[in-house]
């Protein structure tokens, strides 16, 4: 039986309480440790009890490819661990956490190259990597101003603004649907990332899509901040991204009576796609890559079968 740590780190991902794909993979990781320091049964029926924890946490959200990447990082590197498994999986999942702090750390100062005195940066929704960023381009000095999207339904454009406003950065906040209205005074976006694919697609918030297409159109530069493990290696062996679908309740807020009237339907995508030819680059913590360097990313960092053995553990019936 799954452990109650592990279930309610779980829900909480499910829920959105933890949020943004970088703290998801980092939940995801710690998930697993606290499986394996509470595990109480055989020695024997570990590896099958780990496999398990790591499915149910596949299932909590399913476009986020950090989440994936974290519990088949840890599942792979039991397998070939000649240490006791349990032991094993909470020194890997140690090595998995520190190793994306490390990777948000170096972003932050590759990110922080591209800005300058006086910009106008765009972002939207909540990225910490983005945010890191424009955090570390402050404490080096630089000064400079941020137009931040609200971010409907779930505006965590909010949390953006009150992070950067407490550092000192000031911020404009804006309803998503004016994004083509500022682009004109703006000098760079820096967004975040939930998966990048293989031949350099950008899957990021509903809307990160519209920022693009009004980013390109202007001639601003377009970045997306993110770690290693927002590359899908699944991706290069045919994997679908699947888009995650919200509730209508989240569009409605109070007026979700209007759902009883007949005819009225609501969509709620969390997710788009950006395509390749309207990002700058990537900042990973490997250096600035053009979104066509994708796929040797994810074959310095995953290995090219990689994708598929991810795929026959997502295609295992739960
Ligand atoms: P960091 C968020 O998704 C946003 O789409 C954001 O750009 C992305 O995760 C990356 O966030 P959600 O969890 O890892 O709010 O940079 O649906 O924090």
């Amino acid at each position: 039986m799954i452990s109650n740590n592990v279930l309610q780190i779980a829900e909480d991902i499910k829920t959105m309480k933890i949020r943004g794909a970088g703290a998801i993979a980092i939940a995801a990781a710690e998930a697993m440790k606290q499986a394996a320091l509470t595990y109480n049964g055989e020695k024997d029926s570990f590896i099958e009890y780990i496999r398990e924890v790591g499915k149910l946490l596949l299932r909590t959200r399913p476009t986020a490819v950090s989440l994936p990447n974290a519990v088949f990082y840890i599942l792979k590197r039991i397998d070939s661990s000649s240490e006791d498994p349990v032991k094993a999986t909470i020194s890997i999942a140690d090595e998995f956490i520190s190793n994306v702090k490390n990777a948000q750390l170096r972003i932050a100062k590759y990110g922080s190259k591209l800005i300058s005195d006086d910009m106008v940066i765009m972002t939207h929704c909540h990225s910490s990597a983005a945010v890191s960023v424009l955090i570390e381009a402050w404490k080096e000095g630089k000064r400079f101003k941020v137009i931040n999207t609200e971010t409907r339904p779930k505006f965590q454009g909010r949390v953006t603004a009150s992070i950067l406003t407490k550092e000192g950065i000031p911020v404009t906040h804006i309803p998503d649907s004016s994004i083509r209205y500022h682009m004109s005074n703006v000098d760079l976006v820096i967004v975040g990332a939930d998966t990048v694919t293989s031949d350099g697609h950008l899957v990021n918030k509903i809307g990160t899509s519209i920022l693009a297409l009004a980013a390109d159109e202007a001639d601003v530069e377009f970045y997306s901040a993110c770690e290693s493990i927002k590359f899908s290696p699944a991706s290069f062996a045919g994997g679908h991204i699947i888009i995650e679908e919200r509730s209508a309740e989240e569009v409605l807020g109070e007026h979700k009576d209007l759902l009883d009237k007949r005819g009225m339907f609501v969509r709620n995508p969390a997710f788009d796609f950006t395509p390749p030819e309207q990002i700058t680059g990537f900042i990973t913590e490997y250096g600035i890559l053009p979104p066509r360097a994708s796929l040797l990313l994810i074959k310095y960092v995953f290995g090219l079968s990689s994708g598929e053995m991810q795929m026959r553990l997502l295609e295992e019936e739960p």
